[in-house]
């Protein structure tokens, strides 16, 4: 099996494609734990059952990393590759068709360079693993210069692209904070707007055109619509969810309106009067619900008229979540509740 080198004090092993093909695998599922570790806890803030499948399928990566590397078995390939397309099938329906379950369900999440990466360390072992465990790779073995170095570089190349993608996660987490780009689009007027808004949402922001609901940090906005505009104003409702601390939601902006304010309806006597607020505070673990007769979003000069079947965009500012973008459907004013009050 092995041949003796002449004079050399270290003496190699040849190694076989199934073998170094399990140490592929292994490596990538560390890898993927690894990075189903890092976000584990924001997910876990989010809603403890998110937390729970991160956790769990880190820690069944990691078991099953181990496993195969000490004693590679038929079964014990077959089973990794199931459970790894498993996961990568998830994460593929989270960012298609929307988050199964959760406060979060029915959300579209966009795909970032952290979880696609994971992904792709699942799908490599979901193909490679049957691959070791059907073929008859032992037959073909490595020479042992070979073979280092192809582990080797596999190996640098699974832990750098994951250092990498926690590096990129964190620094998105930061730009979100310092709102980096509030003086682009903090204008409301005219003409250009319109590009620099489109941008951003491609960047950061988590959208879905078609149910008016995202999320940002610890936020998720559900539910929300714009009546058609009477003159040249028109409200905006939805609900706000917070599933970590306390925030605030202090402004809201479109490049619809001239002008965008957070209003309050309160009825003194017989008559019921808007007053603008400087700001809205989300409990910690609760919601505000803005809707027709109370809270709502007041869009002031407009620049063309709402009609049911558009959208608008509309971007929310929170102290502590950031900026969300949200693309807003406008609704007949017969179809929403609240007899026409704002
Ligand atoms: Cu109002």
């Amino acid at each position: 099996m092995t041949m003796a080198l002449p004079s050399a004090s270290v003496r190699l092993e040849a190694v076989d494609l199934r073998r170094a093909g399990t140490i592929a695998c292994s490596l990538l599922s560390i890898g993927a734990a690894v990075i189903h570790f890092a976000v584990l806890g924001e997910h876990w803030q989010e809603w403890w059952g998110y937390g729970l499948f991160f956790g769990a399928s880190a820690w069944l990566q990691l078991a099953w990393a181990a496993a195969v590397a000490w004693r590679p078995s038929r079964t014990m390939l077959l089973l990794g590759a199931a459970g790894n397309l498993t996961i990568a099938a998830l994460w593929l329906l989270t960012r298609t068709a929307g988050i199964p379950l959760g406060p979060a369900s029915g959300e579209t999440q966009a795909a970032a360079f952290i979880d696609t990466l994971a992904s792709g360390f699942e799908v490599a072992i979901a193909l490679v693993a049957p691959a070791i465990a059907l073929a008859h790779l032992e037959r073909i073995t490595l020479r042992p210069a070979l073979a280092a170095v192809v582990l080797g570089l596999a190996a640098v190349a699974v832990a750098v692209l994951t250092t990498v993608s926690l590096v990129d996660a964190s620094e998105a987490g930061g730009g979100h904070e310092s709102g980096g780009h509030d003086e682009e689009s903090a204008g409301t007027d005219g003409a250009g707007h319109d590009e620099a808004a489109g941008a951003e949402h491609d960047q950061d922001h988590e959208t879905s055109p078609a149910a008016a609901s995202a999320r940002v940090g610890n936020l998720v906005v559900s539910g929300a619509y714009v009546r058609e505009s009477t003159g040249e104003e028109a409200t905006a409702y939805m609900t706000i969810a917070d599933f970590g601390a306390k925030d605030r939601l202090v402004r809201a902006t479109s490049d619809a309106a001239a002008d965008v304010q957070i209003h309050e309806n309160r009825v003194e006597g017989a008559t019921a009067s808007m007053f603008p607020l400087d700001g809205l505070d989300i409990p910690a673990g609760g919601s505000v619900e803005l809707k027709p007769g109370g809270l709502h979003i007041m869009l002031l000069g407009l620049r063309q008229p709402l009609e049911p079947g558009d959208t608008i965009s509309i971007t929310l500012e929170f102290q502590t979540a950031g900026r969300l973008a949200l693309e807003v459907p406008v609704r007949a004013l017969a179809a929403t509740e609240g007899g026409g009050q704002p």
